[in-house]
């Protein structure tokens, strides 16, 4: 089973549709203006079944200059062009401008037909082929078959059908590990069925009941039924034009321009950078920010050329350029396209999407072209490298790169498992990447910001971990986590509970604060179980402070002296004794009042309750009414 999708090409009136009707027996102009004005206006579709399995597919586009948008959104998937030229006419406008579409679409094979040959004299049907080979001399279709025909007698058709067959089966079959896409040219709604898309399965391959996202409306919905000329099948492939009914879906809420695919693969952008040239015979330069028509898969979008290597282009030349659009388009990395200028509206040049979420970057900057001159010529793993690396300090998962890189996503994940394993990438967990760089750029953050909070208060153990992770720009707690435990395991960091040092960090005491914090200590363990405030302590030791006095903090940080309540603390070994003695007392007595907590430590309410409160707290009593008992035993017990 082979299908390749032929687009025809050619002036107005050259007889194109009367060629594809001749062939196929299906006249592709279907509206009623159509008929009434015998030109096409928008696409039409045919097809011919060969007997060895093969299928082509034939999109039907409008020659009529008024509607090159229309023939621009036919010719985006197609695998061959058979450019039509009426012998009584020979070359004329769209001719040429077709044939420039379809070279910067980069359309690789095709066929000329000459047509309406039952007009003509053989003599100037000679002298009409040289023309024509003169122009498209130099194009894709240089050298190519070239099949005179009436479409009105008959005559040549058997041989343009064994020449089309001949091509077809050269064409190489589509690549299967793409992500599937399908760009919307048509959308109806059938009685009984609902909202109908069509278009050409450019990649993959689409299931009914297959989960669809339309983008870059972000709609998400399932397939409902597949059909491929006008038969139901379970599944459409690559290179089919396909009918897709979807389930649910307004009509009015999907229009030609966007595209099918599986749900958060591809990335809709008003952004990306690409090759572009200007082609050679494009009336006028080129300025930077001049503003075009885009023209991707099947859609037209307002956009600004900006050119990233020069102010303005000469007909002939090219350049880096990257686009901004007025509108999301959804394509892929590798993709083709068309630009035509504002006014008056004329194919002018076109080229190849390189990113479709790219990096900011100075403007002109030279890294810029460097870094876009990777991803048109690097290897796939560079490419890839390249991506991970502008992703910076965050990383990147599997998920996103795959809608931003030229090839499939099994390709992906074998490359960036083998980049993984060389080095070149670090996996923070599964499908989610980073680049060494930045994590080197994470581990000088981390370093530089422990040694500055070491250098402020060199008094404290450690940094908090979340003051850390904020300070090295607030990245993912799992990769935050990854982070630590590597530097802890390489000897830099200490990391516990939910402080982190530098291992080297040590608190040093001068002497003079040795003496203030041994005084302060002293006296907190003279007073025991009525414990001095701590202004009171430091202004005893000879300083000006409160509890925030790094000295201070420094005792509460040890664990010398404990916080029971806001500006209330204690020396550990007295709040060890107290509670052992109140522990004791409990055993003794079942149930105590606060009253008998002031008997027994000789002191005033002002510590007894805090006290009481603490050790509730610490779960070694429980309050019951205005008493208290030891946890886990009832009054009585
Ligand atoms: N004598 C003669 N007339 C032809 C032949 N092919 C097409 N015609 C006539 O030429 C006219 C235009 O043919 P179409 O097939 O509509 O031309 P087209 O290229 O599809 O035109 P657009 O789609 O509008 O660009 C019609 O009146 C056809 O009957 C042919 O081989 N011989
Ligand atoms: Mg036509």
């Amino acid at each position: 089973m082979k299908h390749v999708v032929v687009g025809t090409a050619g002036h107005i009136d050259h007889g194109k549709t009367a060629l594809v009707r001749a062939l196929t027996g299906i006249d592709t102009d279907r509206l009623p203006e159509e008929k009434a004005r015998g030109i096409t206006i928008d696409l039409g579709f045919a097809f011919l079944e060969e007997a060895d399995g093969l299928t082509i597919e034939i999109v039907d586009v409008p020659g009529h200059e008024r509607f090159v948008k229309n023939m621009l959104a036919g010719v985006g998937g197609i695998d061959l062009a058979m450019l039509v030229i009426a012998a009584d006419e020979g070359v004329m406008p769209q001719t040429r401008e077709h044939l420039a579409i379809c070279s910067l679409l980069h359309i690789k094979s095709g066929l000329v037909v000459l047509t309406k040959t039952d007009l003509v004299e053989a003599d100037w049907l000679e002298l009409v082929k040289e023309d024509v080979a003169g122009t498209v001399r130099g194009t894709f279709l240089a050298g190519a078959p070239m099949v005179a025909v009436s479409a009105r007698t008959g005559q040549g058709l058997p041989e343009l059908r064994a020449t089309l067959r001949t091509i077809a089966g050269s064409i190489p079959p589509r690549e299967t590990d793409q992500l599937a896409r399908l760009a919307v040219d048509r959308v109806f709604s059938v009685r009984g069925f609902g909202t109908v898309v069509t278009g050409t399965l450019t990649a993959g391959q689409f299931r009914v009941d297959e989960r669809v996202e339309i983008y870059p409306k972000k709609l998400e919905t399932k397939i409902r039924g597949l059909q491929t000329h006008g038969r139901a099948v379970e599944q459409a492939l690559a290179g089919q034009r396909t009918a897709i009914n979807l389930q649910a879906l307004e009509r009015a809420a999907i229009e030609r321009g966007d595209v099918v695919g599986l749900p958060d693969t591809l990335v809709p952008s008003l952004l990306v950078d690409s090759t572009f040239e200007l082609l050679s015979d494009a009336p006028r330069v080129l300025k930077s920010r001049d503003r075009v028509r885009f023209h991707v898969g099947t859609s037209e979008v307002m956009a600004r050329v900006l050119l990233l290597e020069q102010a303005q282009l000469e007909p002939g030349e090219s350049s880096f350029a990257r686009i901004r659009l007025e509108a999301p388009i959804v394509a892929t990395p590798g993709d083709r396209f068309v630009v035509r200028s504002y006014s008056p509206i004329m194919t002018i040049g076109g080229g190849t999407l390189l990113d479709v979420a790219p990096p900011r970057f100075k403007r002109k900057a030279p890294a810029l072209a460097a870094h876009l001159r990777l991803l048109e010529l690097g290897q796939a793993a560079e490419v890839i490298e390249e991506h991970v690396r502008h992703a910076g300090t965050s990383g990147v998962r599997t998920a996103a790169l795959s809608g931003r890189v030229p090839f499939g996503p099994a390709r992906l994940r074998g490359l960036l498992a083998e980049l993984e394993r060389d080095g070149r990438l670090l996996a923070v967990d599964r499908d989610w990447y980073l680049h060494p760089e930045s994590y080197e750029r994470l581990r000088e953050l981390a370093s530089t910001a422990l040694a500055e909070f070491h250098r402020a208060h060199p008094l404290r153990a450690g940094m908090s971990r979340e003051e850390l992770r904020g300070r090295v720009g607030a990245v993912d707690d799992r990769l935050f986590a990854h982070l630590l435990a590597t530097l802890d395991a390489a000897g830099v960091v200490r990391a516990e509970r939910d402080k982190v040092r530098l291992a080297s960090h040590e608190v040093h005491l001068s002497p003079e604060q040795q003496r203030i914090v041994q005084h302060i200590e002293a006296e907190f363990r003279r007073a025991d179980a009525a414990p001095p405030s701590a202004e009171e302590a430091l202004s005893h030791a000879g300083v000006t402070g409160d509890e925030d006095h790094e000295l201070f903090q420094f005792l509460v940080a040890n664990k010398t002296l404990v916080r029971v309540k806001e500006s209330l603390y204690f020396h550990v070994q007295s709040l060890d004794a107290i509670r052992d003695r109140v522990v004791d007392l409990l055993r003794d007595r079942k149930e105590i009042a606060p009253g008998d907590v002031k008997d027994l430590l000789g002191i005033s309410r002002k510590y007894a309750i805090p006290l009481l409160e603490y050790l509730d707290q610490s779960r070694v009593t429980m309050r019951v009414g205005e008493r208290r008992v030891l946890r886990g035993q009832s009054p009585g017990a």
